[in-house]
């Protein structure tokens, strides 16, 4: 029988076929990946920010955004390197932007979600305009260019600007939804109406135009401003004396939900000289560190660094506490927490 087995697996893959069987005789020659805990294809890792800036400047050396489309620096998580080009983790891909002073990066569209979070912006006059509408870029606003918007950057400032870009890609890459569309013809589809628009205050104030329920498939507040987030989250620390940390969530004003029907967009304050308990939730999270130092403890033991703009990646099911220093230490998490949603996958361990 050992013969005639060890025969037929080997012959299997060469027809293209596989068995996962289990018995006394072993098992079937594939990794099963029928875990009784979540086992993530990709590993928690992290990254320095200046080191990654220093990767950014000497390919802005060599090209220009409009001859690169754009200059970036992508975070490729080691495990997934092999599988898929420049994925932060399985769902989700991330990385930096720069755009020097006088340079536009060119006008495109894409099915995949993206946000931008800008970590560097020293003076005015730098923007993003998201079908027509031109929303400013200063340090920590959120933009956001959702499935099939038209959007391009603008520099018109003295100072270098940086963002980081966060994009659902891996995931609509996997499943076969990834379009690309570049303007055709000589007007630009994405010209800044003269009227001129307030993108925050038309839908960030608790009141929407009664026309847009159900007619947009996507979130119509493309702009959420810093200092208006980080002005939550200071007033909810202030009602939540008790907790280690408090989080909040960047919502679609339409539907209550996350800005993306893929991504789920937050904010965290860690109060300072406090840990939090400890967290085990189905999400593949990005952390990106804002203000303040702290660090990320993982099951293993090992520490992850928390200083500006270090960006961490935190599997599924990987459980870990986060820890201030003696500041508050505020963080955006993007995560692909929506998908496990809406699949019915999502589960948290609230045990301490
Ligand atoms: O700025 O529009 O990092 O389209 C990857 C794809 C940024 C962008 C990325 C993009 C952009
Ligand atoms: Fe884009």
């Amino acid at each position: 029988m050992e013969q005639k087995l060890t025969d037929l697996l080997e012959e299997l893959p060469k027809n293209n076929y596989n068995t996962y069987y289990q018995s006394s005789a072993g098992r079937g020659k594939h990794k099963t990946i029928m875990s009784t805990i979540p086992s993530p294809i990709a590993e928690p890792f992290s990254w320095d920010y200046e080191r990654t800036k220093e990767f950014l400047y000497r390919l802005s050396e060599i090209l220009t955004p409009e001859e690169a489309e754009r200059l970036n620096i992508q975070f490729e998580n080691p495990s997934l390197k092999d599988i898929v080009p420049a994925a932060l983790a399985p769902t989700v891909r991330g990385g930096i932007q720069l755009l020097k002073p006088g340079q536009k990066a060119p006008t495109h569209k894409h099915s995949p979600n993206a946000f931008r979070l800008i970590l560097e912006a020293p003076a005015d006059d730098a923007y993003t305009v998201v079908n027509g509408v031109e929303l400013p870029m200063h340090t920590g606003d959120l933009v956001l260019t959702p499935n099939w918007t038209w959007h391009d950057h603008h520099n018109d400032s003295s100072g270098d600007v940086i963002w980081f870009d966060g994009l659902d890609i891996i995931f609509v890459y996997w499943i076969g939804g990834v379009f690309y569309s570049l303007p055709k013809g000589e007007k630009s589809p994405n010209t800044v109406a003269e009227d001129g628009n307030d993108n925050f205050n038309e839908y960030g104030s608790g009141l929407v135009p009664d026309t847009v329920h159900g007619e947009l498939d996507y979130d119509p507040m493309f702009y959420y401003p810093y200092e208006k987030a980080r002005q939550a989250l200071v007033s909810l620390a202030k009602t939540r004396t008790g907790e280690s940390s408090v989080t909040l969530e960047y919502t679609n004003p339409i539907t209550g939900g996350p800005v993306f029907p893929s991504m789920g967009l937050k904010l965290t304050m860690v109060r300072g000289g406090k840990t939090t308990p400890l967290i085990q939730r189905t999400e593949n999270k990005v952390v990106i560190c804002m203000e303040g130092e702290g660090e990320i403890t993982l099951s293993s033991g090992k520490k992850i660094e928390l200083k500006s703009h270090n960006v961490a990646v935190i599997p599924s099911w990987e459980q870990h506490r986060i820890s201030s220093g003696s500041s508050d230490l505020v963080l955006f998490t993007y995560s692909d927490e929506p998908i496990f949603r809406a699949m019915k996958l999502f589960r948290e361990n609230l045990s301490k």
